[in-house]
C-alpha cells in the first residue's frame, strides 16, 4: 500500500521522446503502449491504470467499433440508463432531422435522481454549493430528489405541464439546478436565460418560445453586490403577455415588488407540496430544453434539444472525458446559463451519480485566489474551466494559486475557445503541478455534448489541440468547394459526417434557418462554423470561427494561431486579432492586446510584438496595427467578440448586436485605445 502511494506522488506527466526505449515488462503483463507523437504529454501511468479508458489501443478499439455500427454503439450506451419503455429503432435519419431511440420512453430527471436512490449513492452529495459570501450547502441525491419533486409539484399547481415552456432567469444557486430538473421531470421545456443578460434579452427569448412562466431570484451576488434579477424580470414581463406566473426564489433578501396573483415566493409555493412526484415517462424525442445562442448577426437562435439522445451523449462524455469516479468532487466553473452548465454541471454529472460542485460568484471575489481556495476547501479532484479564465489567472499572477494546496486535483479541463499552448502549459504546471492530464474539449451548444477531446487516461495531448473525436463521433476537415476531406495539415471546414444522439434537433420555430446555417455549406454534413486542421497524427486543431478567418494576400490565417503567437510573448496576457481592409494585401491584421499586470505599453513593445509574430509564424502574419487595451470585449461565456472589434477598427459609430457582451464599459475603453 505504502509503495503504491509513493508511486502516485512521484508520477509526473512525462513528455514523450521518440527515442525513449520501452521498458522491459514482466511476462504475462500487457504489451507496452504504442509510442505517442513526439513532444506529446503522455498520461501518467498511475492515472491510466484506474481510468475508464486506459490506453490508446482501448480508445481506438472503441472508436473503430462505433464506426462499424454507430447505432449499435450508441444503443449500448443508452442501455446503461433507465427507460420506462424500450425503443424500437436506435436512429431514424431523414437528413437533417434525426430521431434517436425512437419509441423509447424515459425521463432525464429520473436518470439523474431516482436511479441513484436504490444504490449506495442515495446519501452521497449530488451538489456541493458555495455561495459568493461563503455560505455552503450540500444536497444529497435523496435531498435533491425531494427538492426537485416539491418544485415539480409546485409548477404543476401553477398549471405548467408537459410541453409548456418555462423561462429561467436565476443566479447560480442550487434552486437553478432544481428548476431545470423539475421541468425535465414533468416534461416542461426549460429555456435558461443567463442571469447577466438584460431585460431585452429576456423579452426576445420569452417571445420566441412563448414561455408561460418564469422562475427567478430576488437577486444574485456578484462581486459583493446584489444584481437585482427580479427587477429586470418585472421590466421584461411587462412586455411578455404569455407569462402567467413568476416564481421568485429568495437569495439576497433585497426588497422586491410582488405582483399579487402573478408572483409567488418559491418557499411559500413548495411549503405545501409533497416531496414525491413521479417522473413522467417521456418520449425519447420529447423536447428537453431550448437554449439561445447569439448568432454572428441578427436574432439569437433557439437551439433545441430533446430527451433521450441528449441524456445519452452527456452521460457518456461526462464519464469518459472527466473520468468520473464515485469519490470525486467534480467542479465545472461555467454558469448554468450556458450549455456547459446544462451538460456538465447538471445533467451529465448527475446522470453518472457524481458529486458536482457549484459556485455562485466571481473568480476574484473577495480576492483573485477564490477558485484555488474553493479547490483546497472542498478537495476538488476534477476542475473544468475556460481559456479566458486561465488567461485571467495568468494575468493575476501565480502567487494566488501558489498559496493553496491543490494536491486534490487529478484532472483539468478546458472549453470555449482554442487554448493557447502558452496558457495550456501554465495550467499544466501551475495548477496541475505537472501531474494532471488536461482535456481540451471541443463542442458547441448545438452538439449538446463534447465531440473532440482527449480521454485523459489514454490520449497523449498536444497543447492547443483538442486531439481526437470521441467514440461515436465522426468529424472531418473538408474543402469548402468540394466537401471532400483536405490532406492532413491543411486548413478546412470542420464538419461532422454522421448524426450523433445529442445533436440539436433544430432551431426553435425556424427550420429554414436550421438548414441554412448548419446543413447547406457541405452537402449531407453538419457544418460547425469552425475552421480546423487535422495533423498527420490525426489530431484536430481548431483555428477559430471561419467568419473570423483573415485572408492576407490570399493566405488564410486562423485567429487562434496569430493570437497564440502574441500570447507566447512574456508581456502579453491576452490578444484578439481581426482583419482590416488593406490596399496591398486585401486584408491586414490588427491586434488588440492586453498586457500582464506590471507590463508597460509603448511603441518599442509594439515593434517587438510585430517582430515576435513574424518570427513565430512568418512575415505574412505580422500585425500591421497593434492596440493596447485594458480588456477585450467578450461574451459572458468568455469568447472574444471579434465582430465588435471589427466594428471598432473600421470606425463604425453604431456597433452591432451587443446583447451578449459581458461588460459594456469595455466598448468605450476600446474606442479610446491607442492606434498605430
Ligand atoms: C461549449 C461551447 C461553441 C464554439 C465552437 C468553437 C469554440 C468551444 C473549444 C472551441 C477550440 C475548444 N459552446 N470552442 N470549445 N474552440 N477549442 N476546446 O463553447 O456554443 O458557446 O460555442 O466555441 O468555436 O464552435 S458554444
Amino acid at each position: 500500500m505504502a509503495k503504491a502511494k509513493k508511486k502516485v506522488a512521484k508520477s509526473k506527466q512525462g513528455v514523450s521522446k521518440k527515442t525513449a526505449r520501452p521498458k522491459p515488462r514482466p511476462q504475462g503483463k500487457k504489451p507496452p503502449r504504442p509510442q505517442a507523437p513526439a513532444g506529446a504529454y503522455v498520461p501518467p501511468e498511475t492515472f491510466s491504470r484506474r481510468a475508464h479508458v486506459k490506453s490508446m489501443a482501448e480508445y481506438e478499439k472503441l472508436h473503430r467499433e462505433s464506426a462499424k455500427n454507430p447505432e449499435k454503439f450508441w444503443a449500448g450506451v443508452a442501455k446503461e440508463l433507465h427507460w420506462f419503455e424500450p425503443w424500437t429503432k436506435a436512429l431514424e435519419w431523414k437528413a437533417p432531422h434525426a430521431k434517436w431511440f425512437v419509441g423509447g420512453k424515459t425521463n432525464l430527471s429520473y436518470n439523474c435522481l431516482d436511479r441513484h436512490l436504490s444504490t449506495h449513492r442515495r446519501n452521497k452529495a449530488a451538489i456541493v454549493w458555495e455561495g459568493e459570501p461563503g455560505d455552503v450547502r450540500t444536497l444529497t441525491y435523496q435531498q435533491l430528489h425531494s427538492e426537485v419533486c416539491r418544485f415539480a409539484n409546485a409548477l404543476k399547481s401553477l398549471g405548467v405541464g408537459k410541453g409548456d415552456r418555462v423561462a429561467v432567469y436565476m443566479g447560480m444557486v442550487p434552486e437553478l439546478a432544481v428548476t431545470i430538473l423539475a421541468c425535465a421531470r414533468i416534461g416542461a421545456i426549460h429555456s435558461v436565460v443567463f442571469g447577466g443578460f438584460s431585460t431585452n434579452a429576456i423579452v426576445d427569448r420569452v417571445h420566441d418560445c412563448q414561455a408561460k412562466a418564469i422562475v427567478t431570484c430576488d437577486g444574485a451576488w456578484r462581486r459583493g453586490s446584489v444584481v437585482p434579477l427580479k427587477k429586470t424580470v418585472d421590466e421584461a414581463v411587462e412586455k411578455c403577455p404569455t407569462i402567467e406566473n413568476v416564481v421568485v426564489c429568495r437569495r439576497t433578501g433585497n426588497d422586491v415588488a410582488m405582483h399579487p396573483g402573478r408572483d409567488h415566493w418559491w418557499h411559500e409555493l413548495v411549503a405545501g407540496e409533497k416531496d414525491t412526484c413521479p417522473a413522467t415517462p417521456l418520449d425519447s424525442e420529447h423536447s428537453l430544453f431550448i437554449l439561445y445562442t447569439s448568432g454572428s448577426t441578427g436574432k439569437p437562435k433557439g437551439i433545441h434539444h430533446t430527451t433521450g439522445g441528449y441524456m445519452t451523449g452527456t452521460y457518456l462524455t461526462s464519464k469518459l472525458v472527466f473520468d468520473l469516479r464515485d469519490e470525486d468532487v467534480y467542479w465545472c466553473t461555467a454558469d448554468i446559463g450556458w450549455v456547459t452548465g446544462h451538460s456538465y454541471i447538471v445533467y451529465g454529472p448527475l446522470a453518472n451519480g457524481a458529486t458536482s460542485m457549484m459556485y455562485e460568484g466571481a473568480p476574484n471575489h473577495p480576492a483573485p485566489d477564490r477558485f484555488w481556495e474553493i479547490i483546497e476547501r472542498h478537495k476538488v479532484n476534477v476542475f473544468y474551466t475556460a481559456p479566458t479564465a486561465i488567461r485571467a489567472f495568468i494575468k493575476w499572477g501565480e502567487q494566488h494559486p501558489n498559496k493553496h494546496d491543490l494536491s486534490s486535483l487529478r484532472l483539468l479541463g478546458t472549453v470555449g475557445e482554442p487554448i493557447n499552448p502558452e496558457a495550456w502549459r501554465w495550467y499544466h504546471a501551475v495548477i496541475g503541478h505537472k501531474r494532471c492530464p488536461i482535456v481540451d474539449t471541443w463542442w458547441q451548444t448545438e452538439t449538446g455534448s463534447i465531440m473532440i477531446s482527449p480521454l485523459p487516461g489514454a490520449t497523449p495531448t498536444k497543447p492547443g489541440s483538442a486531439t481526437m473525436p470521441l467514440p461515436g463521433i465522426f468529424p472531418e476537415v473538408v474543402d469548402k468547394a468540394t466537401g471532400k476531406a483536405v490532406p492532413d495539415g491543411e486548413q478546412g471546414l470542420l464538419v461532422v459526417r454522421k448524426p450523433w444522439p445529442s445533436m440539436l434537433r433544430g432551431i426553435w420555430g425556424d427550420d429554414k434557418r436550421f438548414k441554412d446555417v448548419y446543413w447547406s455549406a457541405v452537402e449531407g454534413s453538419y457544418f460547425t462554423g469552425d475552421g480546423a486542421v487535422k495533423d498527420a497524427d490525426g489530431y484536430f486543431w481548431i483555428i477559430g470561427r471561419v467568419d473570423d478567418v483573415i485572408i492576407v494576400s490570399g493566405h488564410n490565417l486562423g485567429t487562434a494561431e496569430v493570437e497564440s503567437a502574441l500570447v507566447s510573448h512574456p508581456s502579453v496576457a491576452e490578444a484578439a486579432v481581426i482583419g482590416v481592409p488593406d490596399e496591398m494585401t486585401g486584408h491586414a491584421i490588427a491586434a488588440f492586446v492586453t498586457l500582464k499586470d506590471g507590463k508597460a505599453p509603448g511603441d518599442a513593445l509594439k515593434d517587438e510584438l510585430k517582430a515576435h509574430v513574424a518570427h513565430e509564424i512568418g512575415p505574412i502574419a505580422k500585425p500591421k496595427q497593434i492596440r493596447f487595451t485594458g480588456a477585450l470585449p467578450k461574451t459572458r461565456s468568455g469568447k472574444i467578440m471579434r465582430r465588435l472589434l471589427r466594428d471598432i477598427a473600421s470606425g463604425k459609430q453604431q456597433i452591432g448586436d451587443t446583447t451578449t457582451l459581458e461588460d459594456y464599459s469595455i466598448l468605450a475603453k476600446l474606442k479610446e485605445s491607442d492606434e498605430g
